[in-house]
C-alpha cells in the first residue's frame, strides 16, 4: 500500500538505510515480515532493488514480451486471454534475471527460510505482465489448488511463497495486482478447490486492496491468498518477476528450471542450494 506522505503502509515493513546498505535485515524486521505473511498472507518491502538494475530488467523483459506477442499473434487492441491482456511467461535462467540479487536476495531468503525451512527450494522462475488495453480483470484465484480435493476441512501449513519484483512503479492506472489479504490464505484446504467455492462471487463481498508499490519493491505472498490481475490503462506494460520458493518436502523431486552447468557452478552456495533439484546442465529456455 504505497503512501505518498511518507507514512508506512499497513502491509509493509520499513527497512532502514543501514539494513539496505548491509543487505541484512534486523531480527525484528524479519520477525514482523514473517508474521505479516502469516496473518495477512503477504508483505511488501518497498524500493529495494536499485533503479538502474530494475530499468535494465524492464528493458530486457520488454523485448521478450514483444517477441511473445508476435509469436502468439496477440494484438493489444483486439485483446487476448479473455480481454485481460495478461501474459504469464517463463524467464530464461540468464543475466540479468538470474542475478543473485533476484534469485537469492538476502532479505527474501532470511524471511522465506523462517517460514519454509532453511532447506527450501526455488522452484519457479517466471513473470506476470499486465499489458496495456486490457478490458477486464482476471478471475479471483489462489495460485494453489486444494491438496485434498473437497475432503479436508483444516487449514494446512504454508508450503509455497511467491516473490514478486515489479519492474515499473505500480499505480492505480497500470494494472496493479488486487489482493484479498487477512484470511483467504487461512481457509480450509477445500476452499482452494475450484468446485467448492466461487471465489469471484464471495470476493465481491470481501475487502480487497490494490497492491501499489514503487519499481524494485519486493512482495512476498502465501500462494493461497486470493488475488487477481487488473486491466492496465496506461500505455506501457506492467511486468512482475514471479518466483516461487517451496518447502523441501513439498518440492518436486525433479524441478523444471533449465540451468547451464557453468551458470550453476558460478552461483553462491545459497543459490546452489535453492536450485539443487532443478535441471542443471541444460540450456536456457527460449521465453517464447
Ligand atoms: O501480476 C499480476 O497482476 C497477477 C497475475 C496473476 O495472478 C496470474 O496471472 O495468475
Amino acid at each position: 500500500m504505497h503512501t505518498t506522505d511518507n507514512q508506512i503502509g499497513w502491509d509493509e515493513v520499513r527497512v532502514s538505510a543501514e539494513e539496505l546498505a548491509s543487505g541484512k535485515l534486523k531480527p525484528e524486521t524479519i520477525k514482523l515480515a514473517v508474521q505479516l505473511i502469516q496473518v495477512n498472507g503477504y508483505v511488501l518491502i518497498e524500493e529495494v532493488l536499485p533503479r538502474t538494475q530494475v530499468d535494465q530488467l524492464n528493458r530486457r523483459i520488454g523485448d521478450y514480451l514483444e517477441g511473445f506477442m508476435a509469436k502468439h499473434q496477440f494484438s493489444l487492441e483486439e485483446g487476448f486471454h479473455n480481454g485481460t491482456n495478461h501474459i504469464g511467461m517463463y524467464l530464461p535462467f540468464e543475466k540479468p534475471f538470474c542475478d543473485e540479487s533476484i534469485i537469492a536476495h538476502p532479505f527474501v531468503t532470511d524471511i522465506v527460510e523462517q517460514i519454509l525451512g532453511d532447506d527450501c527450494l526455488l522452484t519457479y522462475f517466471a513473470s506476470n505482465t499486465s499489458m496495456p488495453k486490457g478490458t477486464t480483470s482476471q478471475h479471483v484465484h489462489a495460485d494453489m489448488g486444494a491438496r485434498f480435493g473437497d475432503r479436508c476441512n483444516a487449514n494446512l501449513p504454508i508450503t509455497h511463497l511467491v516473490v514478486n519484483y515489479p519492474l515499473v512503479d505500480v499505480t492505480e492506472e497500470n494494472g496493479p495486482m488486487e489482493v484479498w489479504p487477512g484470511g483467504t490464505h487461512l481457509h480450509p484446504d477445500r476452499y482452494y478447490n475450484t468446485k467448492t467455492v466461487d471465489k469471484s462471487v464471495l470476493a465481491e463481498h470481501m475487502l480487497s486492496f490494490k497492491a501499489l508499490m514503487p519499481a524494485g519493491s519486493i512482495m512476498i505472498r502465501d500462494d493461497r491468498m486470493w488475488h487477481r490481475g487488473t486491466p492496465n490503462r496506461s500505455d506501457q506494460p506492467r511486468p512482475n518477476i514471479a518466483l516461487i520458493y517451496t518447502s523441501a518436502p513439498n518440492a518436486p523431486q525433479q524441478g523444471g528450471i533449465q540451468i547451464p552447468q557453468e551458470t550453476y557452478d558460478g552461483l553462491s552456495d545459497k543459490a546452489k542450494s535453492l536450485l539443487r533439484k532443478e535441471k542443471i546442465g541444460f540450456p536456457v529456455i527460449e521465453p517464447y
